[in-house]
């Protein structure tokens, strides 16, 4: 397996030194935003987690290589090809890797090859998650069962409004992840702070979150933990003013017949077509939040590894 991964020298010295390091998706640029606000949206990610201490790794595919970390040209190109690049989900790994392809990292791809190059810390937008009318079209996020896998740390605005939250709540109870709300007692529903779903445990600091990390890997519990950071009060789009575009985006997805991975990305393109953008503005706030929260994490946990 050490073969496909190709950590950046930046990241591989961060890392062989103890020093804290940030993964970030690829899905979300190539298939969660328009060209160019993906790449700015990106680089100013990457700048935030240095910024906060920490050296960011945004995972991709490119040439059947699975990159831990990217040079600015490689971002570029990545961003600009955009929806052309086939968005990868953890099953899809070995065939995007045997064919030499380039893919875009999905939360539980990117959860994969993170553990796989030893980074416990992911800023990401918003994780996948149990899809409304699940009871019949078995549609779950492979994002869930990966945080039963993977031993990463997830820093996410809750989960998109666009799923069924309580069911996402139970199968994360049920896969044994621990959901943790920062400062928040409620899970945030990705643009709007507030969901009315609780949240079964809490943590007020980066350093209380790396303690929690720290206990479950050191109980030798397999997997990862979220982290639900709110979007920034300035940024949400409150629940009543979202929800009825959702719906009317969700039947539309329905009535088109739009199926598996491609509901994400077109449910988050409607949003952002019908809300003129300003789902699209909510979206990047919340992203840089997390990058933000994220780098806080990872230095905190850096400073007493297992
Ligand atoms: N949240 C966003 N934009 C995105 C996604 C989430 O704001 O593009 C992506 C993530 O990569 C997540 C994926 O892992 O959508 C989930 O897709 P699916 O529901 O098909 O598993
Ligand atoms: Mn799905």
């Amino acid at each position: 397996m050490q073969s496909d991964l190709e950590i950046r020298e930046e990241v591989r010295a961060a890392l062989a030194g103890g020093q804290p390091v940030v993964a970030l998706e690829s899905t979300i640029i190539a298939h969660g935003m328009p060209y160019p606000q993906n790449v700015e949206t990106a680089r100013r990610v990457e700048a935030i987690v240095r910024e906060g201490g920490a050296v960011p790794a945004t995972i991709a595919i490119l040439g059947g290589k699975l990159k831990v970390g990217l040079s600015d040209s490689e971002l570029d190109q990545f961003g600009e090809n955009g929806q052309a690049i086939r968005k990868v989900s953890t099953r899809d790994l070995p065939y995007v890797v045997a064919r030499r392809e380039h893919g875009a990292t999905t939360v539980a791809s990117t959860m994969r090859i993170a553990a796989m190059a030893g980074i416990a810390t992911f800023a990401t937008g918003g994780i996948g998650g149990v899809h409304r009318g699940a009871e019949r079209s078995f549609d779950i996020s492979a994002d869930m069962t990966e945080f039963a896998e993977s031993n990463v740390a997830v820093v996410t605005a809750g989960a998109k409004a666009i799923l069924d939250l309580a069911l996402t709540l139970e199968t994360l109870e049920t896969l044994g992840v621990p959901v943790i709300g920062f400062g928040t007692d409620e899970l945030p529903a990705f643009y709007s702070r507030h969901s009315g779903h609780a949240v079964p445990l809490r943590c007020d600091s980066a350093d209380q979150v790396a303690a929690v990390m720290r206990a479950k890997w050191r109980m030798g519990l397999k997997g990862g933990v979220v982290v639900a950071n709110p979007i920034p009060a300035e940024a949400e789009i409150p629940a009543q003013e979202i929800s009825p575009v959702i719906e009317v985006a969700v039947r539309k997805a329905a009535q088109q017949n739009i199926q598996g991975k491609n509901i994400t990305p077109f449910l988050l393109a409607e949003i952002a077509s019908v809300t003129e953008g300003r789902s699209l503005a909510a979206n990047i706030a919340l992203v840089e939040n997390n990058a933000r929260l994220a780098a806080a994490i990872a230095s905190a946990f850096a400073k007493d590894r297992p």
